[in-house]
């Protein structure tokens, strides 16, 4: 039932559009040379109803709104005459000082993928730097591993594919309790990471933002098309999950970006459900970080030009598009299968792998609740 809220945008967008060629379309009609008369009337009676309903439809929504901010105030007022309760904020398990495994994808990026070994390697907190040779044909993976990276290589093609098979080897690295994800194509700022690790501490998932303002390199790969693109993707994830008051549980505005940090704990219980091989991974890895009440965070960081030529959405505006509707539609479509679960949760040897306090975290207590709703 989560789904409604996508289709009914979308469906106001499609009437949107729709409505908005009818009045185009009725005055094209005008200069043709057979009498189009009824269809003109009739074009602009569907045009009216489109107009009510859209009308009636923002309306709705700022009445919603009215009620919510009317009730929200009351019970503020309520609850200021009961004692101070404590802040809601999540409980996490303590991280203490990050030590941070990075897994760079590369797919024949060999210079820039060495540059980010490099990168990455002098970042304090790094233990550890793997690049994942997706089926290089360039030097991709002799380069990386002179610049000191421990070269993992990943058979089956694609970019998801590549990813995952990063977060499962990042893992392995035990004495890491934060995985970090990024590419080798030099777009990215190993020294952004200490962004992520000072949120890292209070949250399970932190995701780089590559739509903010005078973040972002303009000859990037982020042009008003993907910008656009990222941040409407992005909207429709939130009405995916909504919860009122913050438009979606995670302020998301970007739905692409690869570089992100996740805890070990974190990782650990969404890997198992982690299964797009293909390049709307990065949104997947969102919906199921999100379905299984983690806590996700956005954080703006910097993007500059690629070094070299891009694979992936960049490639093409065909490219681009293609991929974008993949994502709505693997935003509309995506389900999680709950037989997934109860391993990720139970596995009795991850948990003692985990290395943390015996105190389960917020987002523990959320799993093993929701675990034990779908308990078979
Ligand atoms: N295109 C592509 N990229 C891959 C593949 N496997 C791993 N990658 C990596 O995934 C990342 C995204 O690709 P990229 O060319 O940068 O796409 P862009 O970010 O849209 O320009 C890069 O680090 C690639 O090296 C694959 O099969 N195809
Ligand atoms: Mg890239």
């Amino acid at each position: 039932m989560k789904h409604y809220r996508v289709y009914a945008a979308l469906i106001v967008v499609a009437l949107a559009i729709i409505g908005a060629f009818l009045h185009p379309l009725a005055l094209v009609l005008g200069f043709t040379p057979f009498d189009p008369r009824g269809l003109i009337s009739f074009l602009e009676g569907a045009r009216e109803v489109i107009a009510d309903l859209l009308g009636w439809g923002v309306l709705s929504v700022i009445a919603v709104m009215l009620f919510y901010v009317v009730r929200g105030r009351t019970l503020q007022s309520r609850a200021k005459s009961l004692p101070p309760g404590n802040v809601s904020a999540p409980i996490l398990d303590q991280i203490g000082s990050p030590r941070v495994a990075v897994a760079i994808t590369a797919y024949n990026d060999a210079e820039a993928t060495a540059q980010a070994v490099r990168d990455f390697r002098r970042q304090p907190g790094v233990v550890r730097v793997l690049v994942i040779d997706n089926n290089s044909s360039d030097k991709t993976a002799a380069l990386a591993e002179a610049a000191g990276a421990t070269v993992v290589r990943e058979t089956r093609q694609g970019y998801g594919y590549a990813c995952i098979r990063g977060l499962t080897e990042a893992l392995q690295a035990r004495e890491a309790n934060v995985i970090v994800l990024t590419e080798g194509d030099g777009t990215f700022f190993a020294d952004d990471l200490p962004k992520f690790l000072s949120y890292i501490t209070q949250v399970d998932l932190v995701v780089g933002n590559r739509v903010v303002r005078g973040m972002i390199d303009n000859d990037s790969q982020m042009d008003y098309f993907f910008t656009w693109g990222n941040m409407a993707v992005a909207l429709l994830l939130r009405l995916r999950f909504w919860d009122g008051r913050h438009l979606g549980p995670a302020g998301l505005s970007d739905v692409g970006c690869t570089y992100r940090a996740i805890r070990r704990s974190a990782l650990e219980r969404i890997l198992p459900d982690l299964s797009v091989g293909s390049y709307h991974f990065s949104p997947h890895m969102l919906l199921v970080a999100i379905d299984r009440n983690l806590s996700v965070i956005e954080i703006p960081i910097r993007l500059r030009r690629r070094i070299g030529d891009s694979k992936g959405a960049s490639q093409s505006f065909w490219k681009g598009f293609r991929i974008g509707v993949a994502m709505i539609w693997h935003i509309m479509t995506f389900s999680l299968k709950p037989s997934r679960l109860v391993p990720s949760v139970m596995e009795p040897t991850m948990q003692a792998a985990n290395g943390h306090s015996a105190m389960p975290s917020s987002a523990d207590a959320a799993v093993e609740l929701s675990a034990r709703r779908i308990k078979p």
